[in-house]
């Protein structure tokens, strides 16, 4: 049976590219495959951007990650979800992964080069990145990656380090695929500013937890085509950030109307955004509900994440006894 993981960084409030480009897969593959399915709140990866670590919010935020997921629909019962930092293998199997990794193959990393370009000291840890990703993959011998299309290249390099240490210790890990939704490859920012990121600050997100009149105020003021100056002018949603908001939220009959009134312009642009504030209002307000109840019983949530890590360890731990002996440490 397949073997399911992935991780989401708890570097801000969840938002809807993390939710129609993953979260929603998470809850998929996990009702087919159960306890095969790992997932969790890579706490390890967030501390690597120090644009988006803060000490006193980290735990906060790492709790409220595990909330959005439970509210979405994934059932701690029957997968396993646990905070990355509570298992310390990720670590340790990093580090064996470290010593089998070009550097070179490290700063060739899209994600790695945006970010870093950003800041005036590099931490290491930016690098190492896709090292510990592979280890958080590898670690549970998973051939199946729930991700966003923007994490392509780092599942690649996971693929080429089980091929290098399965080719310098023996066969010990899968090559695993990424599994991607096809409809929600790469969800844009509300800003017009490319991907939506958590990262990026909350101008660049629709959060799914976030006040309904909130992600209102931000899709009024959101770019549309600028072809359409004036409320005359016909548009093409194909270039519109709202049309493509359209494609995740709104049923058939909505889109097809609000696609060939901007083409003929018979409909304005605000009130294509009020449409599509009906949809949006119709899939949050469910997870909205979900995630008040969840943080009303804090001590539930924090429960099922100390089952999830003790449950994930039971797997990690063989596999890093079966790592340490092939690559040679000495056993007592
Ligand atoms: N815009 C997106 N469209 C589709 N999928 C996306 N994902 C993220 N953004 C989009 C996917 O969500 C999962 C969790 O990724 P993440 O925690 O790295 O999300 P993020 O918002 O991208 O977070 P950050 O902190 O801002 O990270 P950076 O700056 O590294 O992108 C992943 O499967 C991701 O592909």
């Amino acid at each position: 049976m397949p073997r399911v993981f992935s991780g989401i960084q708890p570097t801000g409030d969840p938002h809807i590219g993390n939710y129609f480009g993953a979260m929603r897969n998470y809850v998929r593959l996990g009702e087919e495959y159960g306890k095969n399915s790992i997932y969790c709140v890579v706490d390890l990866h967030a501390i690597t951007n120090p644009a988006a670590y803060d000490p006193a919010t980290l735990a906060q935020r790492t709790f409220e990650m595990a909330v959005a997921n439970f509210a979405v629909g994934l059932d701690p019962e029957k997968v396993i979800f646990f905070v990355q930092s509570q298992v310390p293998e990720h670590q340790e199997l990093s580090w064996v992964f470290t010593a089998l990794t070009p550097v070179g193959e490290l700063e060739r990393m899209t994600q790695y080069k945006d970010k870093a370009e950003q800041l005036e000291s590099i931490p290491a840890g930016l690098l190492m990145y896709p090292v510990l990703m592979a280890a958080d993959i590898l670690l549970y011998k998973a051939d199946t990656v729930p991700v966003g299309e923007d994490q392509t290249q780092h599942i690649e390099l996971t693929r080429e380090i089980a091929r290098k240490f399965n080719h310098a210790f023996g066969e010990t890990f899968p090559e695993p695929k990424a599994v991607y939704a096809r409809d929600a490859l790469r969800i844009p920012g509300v800003d017009g500013q490319g991907k939506m990121s958590k990262s990026k600050g909350e101008g660049s997100t629709i959060g799914i937890l976030e006040p309904l009149d909130s992600i209102w105020q931000k899709l009024r003021v959101a770019p549309t085509d600028p072809a359409r100056v004036r409320r005359s002018d016909p548009g093409d949603p194909e270039k519109c950030l709202i049309g493509d908001y359209h494609k995740l939220f709104s049923d058939l009959p909505t889109i097809e109307t609000v696609y060939a009134g901007c083409r003929t312009a018979g409909i304005g642009c605000v009130d294509c955004k009020k449409m599509l504030m009906q949809g949006i209002t119709r899939e949050l307000t469910p997870i909205q509900e979900r995630a008040g109840a969840l943080r009303a019983d804090p001590d539930r949530v924090r429960d099922a994440l100390a089952t999830g890590a003790r449950q994930a360890r039971e797997i990690a731990r063989p596999v890093m006894e079966e790592v340490r002996e092939k690559a040679g440490f000495l056993k007592l």
